[in-house]
This record gives C-alpha cells, structure tokens and sequence, in this order.
C-alpha cells in the first residue's frame, strides 16, 4: 500500500507574518533577528536572500551585503498564533499530523477521503485554507514518503507545490544532490565528497556494507533514501512533551543558596532549548533533585510560562523533602499542544 504524505511549510515565516501586518514593507528586503551587535537573522524574505542573506546569518554581515536591509525584531506571539491556526487546518484534514516546527508538518492523507483521494488536491486545498485564514503563503511537497514530500516542497519556494508520484521516483532522485537527503548536514557531505559522491545516483552505486562501514547506523538509511525509500512513519505523537537541563555537580551542594545559584546558572540553558524547539505552550514547571543517599524527588506545578522568579520559589519546596546535600538538580516544563491565547510561553 503506497503511502501519501503531505509536507507543508511557510515560505519566510516569521519575516511574512511582519510583511503581512505591515504592507510598507513589501517590495523591501525585510528580515527578523537579533540587533546589529552579536545578533543573527532568524529569517529573511525572499528579497534579501537576492543578496545572499540567509537564517542564522549575522545580522552585521548581513547589513553589509544588503545595506538598506530592514530588521524587525522577533514576536513570538504573532508567529504562535498562525501557526495555532494552521496547526488547525491540519487537524481539520486528518489526525496524522506530526509537526516539525512552528511553520512546519508531515501529514499523512493516505486515507483522506476528500477530492477523490488527490493528495495534490488536498494540499491546494490546505495552502487555500491556509491563505484565506492567514494571508500567508506556504509550500507543499506531496510524495510517497517523509524523505520525498520535504524536499518537494522545497523546491518551488515561495508558494510552490509539487508532486512526486511513485512512477518518478527513479528519475528524480537520479540527479539529486545528495545534500538534500535528510540527515547528511556538512560532515557527511564532506566525507561524501571525499569519496567522489556528490549525487544520488553516485551514492546508488556503494554498497549497503560499505555504507555502513562509512557511516555506521545512519549508513543503512542512507542507502535507501537514496534510493527515494523511507519506511519512516508520520508520528503524531512526536511533538516535544517535556524539555528539560539538569547537572551532576562535582561536589554536592550544601544549602538553599548554593542550589538557588545552581538554579540561576541552569535556567538560562533551559530558556534556550525552549526556544529552540519552537514549542507552543508550558502547561507546567518541574523541578527534580537528587540527594547523595540517591534519593529522587520531583515536583510539579501548573504554570504558563518558564520564569526564573516561580522556580526559585519551588526550590526551597522540593529541597525540603530531603535532609541529606543534593548532587544532581534539574529543571524543565511540560508542553501542552493546546495554546490558551491569554497565556503563552515568555521568554
Ligand atoms: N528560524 C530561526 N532560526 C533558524 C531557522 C529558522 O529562528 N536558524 C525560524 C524563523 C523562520 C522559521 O523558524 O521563519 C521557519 O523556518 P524555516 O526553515 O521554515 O524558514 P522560513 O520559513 O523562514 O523560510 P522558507 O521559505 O525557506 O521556509
Ligand atoms: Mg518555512
Ligand atoms: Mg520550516
């Protein structure tokens, strides 16, 4: 039974969403990222990718190559909110929705009875819905697999749609740049080009052992995407549950201070990575120790957002709970998928 994924993801999200709310801005190069000193472009439009500029790109860099460059700092609120309702009009298509990112998700239409099966027309239809409730673009790529689908929809950015039936397999992986597969980033293009491998067909021709002696485990699935194979399943479930920090300290810690130091040094590592993963909504704090006896104790409390204020008021709660020096102390929020629109996750 041949699969149908759908992939969709925004065209310039965050930089669309500002674009969208203010029209002066069209025709004008316009990113979204941090100040001139240190900062990085979180993304720009299309008009300034002319002049090479990209995400993560220093945003001094990126005035020099493209002077009259308009920065726009982030605002996160706006982004969560379209993309709660695109989230929606996922849902509204099918249950097997796995999302990436906050622009971005697989779904898979392999039983959608809608448009007499068509995923192409299922994802014209979602990229309406998605325009007519947002005013944002967004590309698609409907394919066989995961592998496929996310690099279909890349290829006709901004508001582009393209469609690889089983049949075309063979072909459109022949000339496909490796790069492209998921999971080779620099170090195994690099260990690639090394071996004279810059595209699939190339990579077609090393075998599944070889492969695996380059690469170890990652070897095995490289041997089939490049292929155009991918058994990987659209999870649903896959979204982020909890994100958490924790550190083993080399001596255990003695008393509420040197814990509420402790705290303060873990917090700002864990404000990171609840950045990173573009997660929607905090349903609560956790905090957990462990003492030198072994002992574990976690504590948990509903809270909408990760502030440095509430946990160091929970410490003094859970480090109570044990008489005996701490040795390993973590924090973390659980995630709700639901975004309650008064409450939402502060950074
Ligand atoms: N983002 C970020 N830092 C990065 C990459 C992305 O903050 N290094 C944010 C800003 C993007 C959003 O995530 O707008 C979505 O990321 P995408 O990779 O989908 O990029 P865009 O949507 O901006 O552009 P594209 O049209 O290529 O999808
Ligand atoms: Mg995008
Ligand atoms: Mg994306």
């Amino acid at each position: 039974m041949v699969q149908k994924i759908i992939h969709i993801d925004l065209d310039y999200f965050y930089a669309q969403v500002e674009e969208r709310d203010n029209p002066k801005l069209k025709g004008q190069p316009v990113a979204v990222g941090g100040s001139e000193n240190r900062g990085v472009l979180a993304t720009c439009n299309y008009i300034a990718r002319d002049y090479g500029l990209h995400s993560a790109m220093p945003t001094k860099l990126a005035k020099e190559k493209c002077p009259h460059l308009i920065v726009l700092p982030t605002n996160m609120q706006k982004y969560k909110a379209a993309s709660t309702i695109i989230r929606q009009i996922f849902y509204k298509i099918t249950p097997i929705v796995e999302p990436l990112s906050l622009d971005e998700a697989y779904l898979d239409v392999t039983d959608v009875n809608l448009h007499q099966n068509s995923a192409t027309l299922i994802a014209k239809e979602i990229k309406h819905q998605i325009f007519t409730e947002t005013q944002l673009t967004a590309s698609a790529g409907i394919a066989p697999n995961k592998l496929l689908a996310k690099i279909a929809s890349d290829l006709n950015k901004p508001n582009g749609l393209y469609t690889i039936r089983p049949k075309e397999i063979d072909t459109f992986i022949h000339h496909l740049p490796v790069s492209k597969l998921f999971g080779v980033g620099h170090a195994t293009k690099k260990k690639l080009s090394s071996l004279n491998i810059e595209y699939c067909h190339q990579l077609q021709k090393l075998s599944l052992s070889t492969l695996q002696a380059h690469f170890g485990k990652f070897g095995n699935s490289l041997y089939y995407y490049c292929r155009g194979m991918d058994k990987r399943v659209v999870n649903p479930s896959r979204m982020r549950k909890s994100i958490s920090v924790e550190q083993t300290f080399s001596s255990d810690l003695n008393s509420l201070e040197a814990c509420q130091t402790a705290l303060g040094k873990l917090y700002p590592k864990l404000l990171t990575r609840i950045s990173n993963a573009q997660a929607l909504c905090i349903s609560s704090l956790v905090l957990k120790i462990t003492d030198n006896k072994f002992n574990k104790y976690t504590l948990t409390r509903q809270a909408h957002e990760a502030s440095l204020e509430y946990f160091s008021l929970l410490l003094p709660m859970i480090i109570t709970r044990t008489a005996h020096p701490i040795r390993l102390l973590g924090i973390g929020v659980q995630l709700s998928e639901k975004e309650n629109k008064q409450l939402s996750l502060k950074l």
